[in-house]
């Protein structure tokens, strides 16, 4: 590879597969063109966000035109290719010189990435909202790339504390810019559900609000509380809209309806789905909790109808059920519970934990859809089908892959962006942790140790922004940035090809970029 230094070429976030230099770069002017291949519906589609993308700053027209040959001057295209093998679905090639750029790909997720890398060519004033005076130029380079994983995501909790649908869309803007392909919104829990059921409003009537949030650290002993109501969901509309948006940028949305634990705030709206006869409110305080939804047929249909409507909102293949941090002392307490293990002809709690989750995976798959869990799903010895998403550690997909699961990588270590990401001192207050830049870096989700199984199952992996201590959208993009553009790199970069050196040179133009865009990302240290 004839490495590409000097040139903003060098400055690509995640670092290309492939990177040539060429003679003569492409200035784009007043002049240019956006052209696509004529007939090419994808190509028209990212020619018109690509002219979108670049007007703002350049402010000049950029007419979108259909056109018969790449080779036509001074203009930008768009073209199918079908060199499906070697690129795989979601690579591209681009090409720079003095005539103009020509981003060719087999499907429309190339293209799009194709503009990604555009965009990083260009001087990070590319990014800006507003028109400078400015040389826009490409620098002449030829490049082949494609991701090394097929699942590169970011979980946002929305639960926790709610995030406005515009924050949203810029989240996914960002993440579109590193290349990640999903979004996984965990959109229920103890204290707070955020999504319109219709036929269950009560949902988001009682349960999208708590009283209250809690504010003090673990170590502090009897909580403490801001007083302060909290809340917010997101109507069905909404959703519509926003996984439109993301689809746009080539972003599927992973929705996350958690059971049969993290469910008080479902509860608090239908007590009949607990276990206690005492009402409950929305929680307020974080933590593990044992009030779970019960295992009885009426809740797992109530939670099927659920299933029922996320479905019809988001078309992705995957959805999660959650599946973590259950505590069974409800169960075990509960003579309802122990007459439906002994009904079922069940050993104990664990397996009826597994069969609900077999239930909702058999439910899903007959509507053509996959379960995804966090890796307690494992629990009772579960069956192949289900996607596990290991946050425990990386050893929790090791052990998905050998039974004949898929897994996705999302382990605490290196994943978990609500973790410090520097000296406790000085870093705003976070769950606990510590997780520097450098360690999500050094992050390699299928080591070369790792043989022919887990090659198979592994899928990629994503990284968490847990909010019970970020009541902010501002402070979650303090806390995912600039974690996440490492992370972007995991997933995207042959793991041969990456350095941190030339990770952390790359970054500091990368930031000027993220400073355009208006993110809130956390200062590098030096
Ligand atoms: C564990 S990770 C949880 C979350 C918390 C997180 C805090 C997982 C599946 N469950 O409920 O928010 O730790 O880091």
């Amino acid at each position: 590879m004839a490495s590409v230094t000097g040139t903003t070429a060098a400055n690509l976030v995640p670092r290309p597969v492939r990177i040539d230099a060429r003679d003569g770069a492409f200035t784009l002017d007043a002049k240019t063109r956006i052209i696509f291949q004529a007939g090419n519906e994808h190509a028209r589609e990212t020619a018109e966000y690509a002219a979108a993308v670049l007007r703002p700053a350049t402010g000049y027209g950029l007419p979108v035109e259909p056109a018969s040959s790449p080779d036509e001057r001074d203009a930008i295209g768009f073209w199918g290719t079908d060199g499906g093998a070697a690129l795989g679905p979601e690579g591209y090639r681009l090409r720079s010189g003095r005539d103009g750029v020509v981003v060719s790909a087999p499907a429309r997720a190339g293209l799009f990435y194709g503009v990604q890398t555009l965009r990083q060519l260009l001087p990070v004033t590319i990014f800006d909202a507003e028109p400078s005076d400015q040389a826009w130029l490409v620098p002449g380079v030829e490049i082949e790339d494609r991701p090394r994983f097929a699942w590169r995501g970011m979980m946002l909790d929305v639960a926790r504390h709610f995030m406005p649908l515009e924050s949203l869309r810029k989240f996914i803007d960002a993440m579109a810019l590193h290349k990640m392909n999903l979004l996984h919104l965990h959109l229920t829990d103890d204290q707070g559900w955020r999504v319109e059921i219709k036929k269950y409003p009560r949902l988001t009537e009682v349960g999208a609000w708590r009283a209250e949030s809690q504010i003090s650290h673990w170590d502090e002993g009897e909580p403490r509380f801001d007083g302060v109501p909290h809340g917010g969901f997101y109507s069905q509309a909404e959703i519509r809209d926003l996984v439109a948006y993301a689809a746009a940028r080539s972003i599927t949305i992973l929705p996350e309806i958690e059971m049969p634990g993290h469910a008080q705030a479902a509860i608090a709206a239908y007590p009949e789905l607990g276990n206690v006869d005492e009402p409950l409110p929305v929680r307020t305080v974080w933590g593990v909790n044992k009030n779970i939804f019960n295992a009885e047929e009426s809740t797992i249909l109530f939670l099927q109808d659920v299933l029922t409507e996320v479905m019809d909102l988001f078309p992705g293949t995957y959805i999660h059920i959650g599946g973590d941090e259950a505590v069974k002392d409800q169960w075990q307490a509960s003579a309802a519970m122990q007459a439906r293990i002994k009904s079922l002809g069940l050993p104990d709690e664990h397996h009826l934990q597994r069969y609900f989750i077999e239930r909702m995976d058999r439910f899903l798959s007959s509507h053509g859809r996959r379960l995804v869990g966090w890796d307690e799903i494992m629990e009772g010895n579960l069956g192949p089908g289900p996607t596990v998403m290991a946050w425990h550690d990386i050893d929790k997909a090791v052990e998905a892959a050998r039974s004949g699961k898929d897994a996705v990588l999302a382990p605490t270590e290196y994943t978990y962006f609500d973790y410090y990401q520097g000296d406790k001192e000085t870093e705003p207050l976070a769950i606990w942790g510590d997780l520097r830049l450098n360690k999500v870096y050094s992050f390699d989700p299928l080591p070369s140790e790792f043989g022919e199984v887990e090659r198979r199952h592994i899928l990629g992996a994503q990284g968490q922004v847990w909010t019970e201590f970020i009541p902010t959208t501002d402070h979650a993009e303090y806390m995912a940035f600039p974690r996440a553009c490492a992370l972007a790199e995991v997933v995207w970069t042959p793991q041969e090809q990456r350095d941190y050196a030339d990770f952390l040179q790359r970054l500091r133009v990368h930031l000027g970029r993220l400073d355009r865009i208006g993110m809130r990302y956390r200062p590098l240290d030096e």
